[in-house]
């Protein structure tokens, strides 16, 4: 009888053992969000549609169709040296405050879609546009989209606010720049609608994104332990039984 009960309480032991060890074994990730900012310096120079890094995919049409017209790390620079009657390509003007960027060649849209929902969202436009006194200043349309991929907000962003550059007569051009911030319901995709813009440069594009951590104790560590516990527990019990018998 004695033999029985000793039995069953190491084997009631193993139990609790295998399920204490599956229980700490499984890693357990943990989701933390951190705000991710990319630069454009990050990957070489490439067609951003459909490329995915860092928990964004890209995406980028002209008139509904998949384009290679929009691209990553790329220095844009406008050539002054006619206008100044220098050698070609001795004075070059950077169009943006921090090159490189995504440059898009083509009036285009640009869709973001992001692996974990951002509650924040940032990112500067540049653009080189034709200046008078009274010019009509260009525009992008920015619609966010919820997890379920319903619209929170649609809105019109005026390139006008944060000037980078201005080249009066007889040039008569212009940097204008734009600096987009937003933060609230959390946005599963962000649709950037460059059709009026002409070409833009793309930068310091920020957001969060999902950073997984597995928490100590270390896995090995833990199975080691409780095997030799297990195992020595056993043998206690097994020379007990043997005690008992004689
Ligand atoms: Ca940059
Ligand atoms: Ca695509």
């Amino acid at each position: 009888m004695a033999t029985l009960r000793k039995t069953f309480s190491a084997l009631t032991f193993s139990t609790i053992c295998s399920v204490s060890l599956s229980t700490l074994i499984a890693p357990e990730s943990v989701q933390a969000a951190t705000l991710t900012k990319l630069t454009f310096d990050e990957l070489p120079t490439q067609p951003v549609d459909d490329l995915s890094f860092k928990g964004v995919t890209f995406d980028f049409k002209v008139d509904g169709i998949d384009s290679t017209a929009a691209t990553y790390n790329v220095v844009r620079t406008w050539d002054l040296s006619e206008i100044a009657g220098r050698p070609p390509g001795s004075l070059l003007y950077n169009l943006d405050l921090s090159p490189p960027v995504l440059a898009t060649d083509a009036p285009g849209i640009l869709t973001l879609d992001f692996t974990m929902p951002t509650a924040e969202l940032m990112f500067d436009v540049a653009s080189l546009v034709n200046y008078s006194p009274f010019p009509p200043m260009p525009t992008f349309t920015i619609e966010l989209f919820n997890e379920a991929l319903s619209s929170i907000s649609i809105q019109q962003v005026l390139l006008d606010e944060d000037i980078i550059g201005i080249f009066p007569s007889p040039i008569r051009a212009a940097v204008l720049g734009k600096t987009f911030a937003y933060s609230g319901t959390s946005v599963k995709r962000a649709v950037i609608d460059f059709s009026n813009t002409g070409s833009v440069g793309f930068d310091n594009l920020t957001y969060q994104a999902a950073t997984q951590t597995t928490p100590v104790p270390e896995p090995a560590s833990v199975l080691g332990l409780l095997t030799f516990g297990a195992l020595g527990a056993t043998k206690v019990m097994k020379r007990k039984q043997i005690n008992s018998a004689s």
